[in-house]
């Protein structure tokens, strides 16, 4: 009876371990975060991945000079966010087209294709200044 009891306490544990991973957050691979890193100017790519952007997150300082490449990798888009008046030319598949702004206004933005229909596809993201 006890050696029963053990085992079953054993088998909870296993479930709460695997239920726990479950809801982890995934691995932040979509995230670029400069925030830790010296200088004023920050290089940042981003692509997109058919309707999304890779990144979709992008986390960098208040003050900084973001240098930020967008690479087409198929289709027509842009890379836009209205807060600080940036934005790139609609490229095609191929093309990049690199801007210059300065994050000059913490918070959190969205950044998005300005293709009509895209940005309700899923084509967005955040662009967030820490202060
Ligand atoms: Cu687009």
């Amino acid at each position: 009876m006890f050696q029963r009891m053990k085992k079953m306490s054993v088998l909870v544990i296993f479930a709460v371990l695997l239920a726990g991973a479950a809801v982890a957050p995934a691995v932040a691979q979509d995230v670029i975060d400069v925030t830790g890193q010296s200088g004023q100017v920050k290089e940042i790519t981003v692509e997109n991945d058919r309707l999304s952007f890779v990144p979709s997150e992008i986390r960098v300082n208040r003050g900084d000079t973001i240098r930020l490449t967008f690479v087409n990798t198929g289709g027509r888009h842009d890379w836009v966010l209205d807060e600080f008046d940036a934005a790139t030319d609609v490229i095609t598949r191929g093309q990049s087209q690199t801007i210059e702004f300065v994050a000059d206004q913490a918070g959190e933005f969205e950044f998005y294709c300005s293709v009509p229909g895209h940005r309700q596809a899923g084509m967005y993201g955040s662009f967030i200044v820490v202060e």
